[in-house]
């Protein structure tokens, strides 16, 4: 036990079920609830998360759903707190890794990102996540040489040693820079049945991936090998959406470029600019992207269970 840690460790309530499943060493998957409460609409998400769990279930796993509520930390939530969660009213902040502190010391309630869901997992001992799209660098302003907008979720990656599901990053971010900051924190970036690096709402960016496995026993594989290499960096397991939520790519582009238009008119920034963005896609598109980031979400996790379960058995 590193004893550094132990205070922090010790303050993070693990639900029953899912503490049972780690200590029997049976397959738990970590979610994310900054997905539902920032990046999905009422009411919808709250349906979101119930099958997000039950995808997880079907595999053979136990699904463990993060947040904080009342400044406490919790791994696997009930009906109730998935709830709140999901109510607006219950005003969930945005917390990335840095809030927890903050979050916890001043009894807020918070949905946790993909960096401080990876964090929080890591410490309750859960070694796979899956999720929409991971964070990553936004292209400069016009006023800057380089981008200071790097998401957390790339720390994250770099030094807890998790596997992370997810669709790529989102157009809306300079993907060709957040491919080579991973390779810069020894990241393994893996393509699932894909040479493309996905790119949230369409199948295929520009940029191939270094690695391709088939199969969740493959990816399984990869993950084992990886985590007996030095360093404590995760694996990124990328999926692209299914085929047949893919959006269409003219108006995925039309709608990107109003986008950010409106990002630079309203001057929204740091952590409001995914929100918004996915805000102005699910309305824009009249749901069509809501759709599609649902599927995403729902395939990425599955497959996240399958390689879980496949890991339970090594
Ligand atoms: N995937 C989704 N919807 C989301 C996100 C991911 O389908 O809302 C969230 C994740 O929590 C991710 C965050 O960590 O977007 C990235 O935010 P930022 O770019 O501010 O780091
Ligand atoms: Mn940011």
């Amino acid at each position: 036990m590193d004893l550094a840690r132990w205070p922090f460790v010790t303050s993070i309530a693990v639900a029953e079920e899912v503490r049972a499943a780690l200590v029997e060493g049976q397959a738990v998957v970590a979610l994310e609830s900054t997905l539902l409460s920032h990046g999905l609409p009422p009411g919808r998400n709250r349906k979101v998360a119930e099958r997000l769990e039950a995808v997880v279930r079907e595999a053979g796993a136990v699904p463990a759903t993060i947040a904080v509520l009342d400044g406490q930390p919790l791994v696997g939530l009930n009906a109730h707190q998935l709830d709140r969660v999901c109510d607006p009213a219950a005003g969930l902040v945005k917390l990335s890794r840095r809030d927890l502190g903050p979050a916890i010391a001043l009894g807020k309630n918070g949905a946790t990102t993909v960096a401080s869901t990876v964090a929080l997992a890591d410490a309750a001992g859960i070694r796979v996540f899956g999720t929409g799209g991971l964070g990553g660098v936004h292209f400069p302003l016009p006023s800057r040489s380089a981008s200071w907008d790097v998401s957390a979720d790339l720390d994250a990656l770099a030094d807890t040693p998790v596997l992370v599901v997810c669709s790529g990053v989102k157009s809306v971010l300079d993907i060709e820079a957040t491919l080579e900051l991973l390779e810069t924190r020894s990241v393994p970036v893996l393509g699932y049945q894909t040479d493309m690096f996905p790119a949230f709402y369409l199948r295929e960016s520009p940029y191939s991936v270094p690695w391709r496995v088939d199969s969740a026993e493959q990816a399984a594989d990869v993950v084992v090998a990886h985590q007996a290499t030095p360093g404590r960096s995760g694996v990124l397991l990328a999926k692209p959406v299914p085929i047949e939520y893919e959006m269409d790519r003219a108006t995925h582009d039309r709608l990107l470029a109003d986008g950010i238009r409106l990002l630079a008119e309203r001057g929204v920034q740091g952590r409001d600019v995914t929100p918004v963005l996915l805000e102005h896609f699910h309305t824009a598109s009249e749901g069509v992207s809501l759709d599609a980031n649902e599927e995403l979400v729902v395939s990425n996790v599955t497959l996240a269970a399958q390689v879980a379960v496949e890991l339970a058995k090594r």
